[in-house]
């Protein structure tokens, strides 16, 4: 077992003022007045300090995170090998952009991506500095490699906010409201949704390919992109048999499988991928988040042949691989194996899912419990029913929030409250967020 870091801020939630605490509620006045009101407004308690996986706001609450920054912090919060490494770079060099003039750790981030992505067959990489840059590129490399334009995409995808990962994105409100023109050549078709679909595996998949062949035709198609596990989405685990049916059928048809792992990879889910746990081997994956333990980072990893066939110059951006955050994904990728969270994110699922389902036999909002690994999440409805209860969701979300657990919704219709806990979380400070988390769903149903 893992138990809690040492820690300085202490290891234990604890709530001192009303939530927000009068400086963070003067602070958000402040915020008004010059930040955009188009971001998305969370749980505004203003964060300090952080270590493990305790946040401190500027009022002195100790809030128990269960959201790692959106399954980013991974490794938790002020991790002494990170600090440490970022702290050297930063006094060694900053920045001299690595098409201009390279430095080691950039190779050495791509040597870890190439080990630690599925398949053993030659890989290459290229860096940037977001998952949505990541998917961009994944997609220009799949055009230009297979010389053709359509993409697939999935029923409740999220790929990012950029024009074109708009376009990859399922839902409307809030990513792309009115942000159009969109990007052409994409198509979407149904995700496995067993909860909702009722189908096995093979049956998603044969839905599927049927309305891509009918559709789009195979020839046409550049590339299939999917979220192993879905995030924004609400959580969705395919049923078993859905990835390899897709993975198989564009082996056969000459299109790029492209896996986005950008929010399932890096130990979240119990493996070092969502795609390892049935043995996938995509052509090309999408990291971000979980890789460089804060610090803004993302891959693309794919075949040698797809990668380098691209022109050079074809692939670029002035801050893609930064030095600091090549660091900070090694320092990340070292912590990852030196603590074997791999093993820590499984038995945080067992934990979680114990909990949870025992928790769904006594009330009636729960109509789903799902995930794998440290990536666990429940979906709420209106009682004898699948019909989305968005209304528990935010107000599960809200009493946590006020208790001070930093929980978060997703879903298509923000029924889901989803679970990402730092892998280093300690079993006490897990069952801590859980009796906060049962006690939230009993007073909203
Ligand atoms: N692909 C699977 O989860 C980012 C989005 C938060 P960026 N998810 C969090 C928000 O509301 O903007 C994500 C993801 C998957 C791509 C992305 C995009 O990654 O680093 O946010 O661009």
């Amino acid at each position: 077992m893992v138990s809690s870091i040492d820690s300085s801020v202490g290891t234990e939630r604890n709530v001192v003022t009303e939530l927000p605490g009068p400086k963070s509620r003067a602070l958000h006045e402040r915020r008004k007045a010059v930040v955009s009101a188009g971001l998305t407004q969370g749980f505004p308690i203003y964060i300090e300090r952080a270590e493990g996986a305790i946040l401190v706001d500027i009022d002195g609450n100790r809030i128990l995170d269960l959201s790692s920054g959106i399954a980013v912090t991974s490794i938790g919060h002020a991790v002494p090998e990170l600090i440490d490494a970022v702290s050297d770079q930063v006094a060694a060099f900053t920045h001299t952009c690595f098409m201009v003039t390279p430095y080691e750790s950039y190779v050495e981030v791509c040597e870890e991506l190439a080990s630690l992505t599925p398949g053993s067959h030659a890989k290459t990489s290229a860096l940037f500095n977001s998952g949505a840059e990541a998917i961009e590129n994944a997609v220009k490399v799949a055009r230009l490699a297979t010389g053709r334009e359509a993409i697939i995409v999935f029923d409740h995808a999220y790929h990012g906010r950029t024009n074109l990962t708009m376009a990859l994105t399922a839902k409307n409100m809030p990513y792309k409201d009115r942000f159009g023109p969109f990007a052409p050549e994409i198509y979407r078709v149904p995700m496995s949704y067993p909860f909702l679909d009722g189908l096995s595996g093979a049956e998603a998949a044969a839905l599927a390919i049927k309305l891509i062949e009918t559709q789009v035709g195979a020839h046409n198609v550049a590339a299939l992109l999917i979220e192993p596990i879905q995030g924004e989405g609400g959580f969705i685990v395919p049923a078993d048999g859905f990835l390899p049916a897709l993975s198989e059928w564009t082996t056969k048809n000459g299109v790029v499988f492209i896996a986005d792992e950008i929010q399932s990879g890096f130990c979240r889910t119990g493996d070092w991928f969502a795609v390892d746990h049935e043995d996938v081997v995509p052509d090309i994956v999408t990291t971000a988040k979980g890789l460089a333990g804060g610090m803004p980072l993302a891959g693309v990893t794919g075949r040698a042949e797809l990668m380098n066939a691209v022109h050079e110059g074809g692939l670029g951006g002035t801050y893609g691989g930064n030095p600091v955050a090549c660091a900070a994904a090694l320092a990340t990728i070292k912590t990852l194996r030196d603590r074997n969270l791999v093993a820590r994110a499984r038995e945080i699922g067992e934990i979680l899912f114990a909990n949870l389902r025992s928790l769904q036999q006594d009330v009636a909002i729960i109509g789903d419990v799902r995930g794998r690994g440290a990536m666990v999440a429940m979906e709420f409805v209106n009682p004898g029913t699948k019909e989305p209860n968005a209304a528990a969701a935010k107000a599960i979300v809200t009493y946590c929030n006020q208790q001070g657990v930093l929980a978060i919704s997703c879903g298509t219709y923000g029924n889901v409250v989803r679970l990402l806990p730092p892998l280093v979380i300690s079993d006490e400070q897990l069952a801590d967020g859980l009796s906060v988390l049962a006690a939230a769903v009993r007073s909203a149903s």
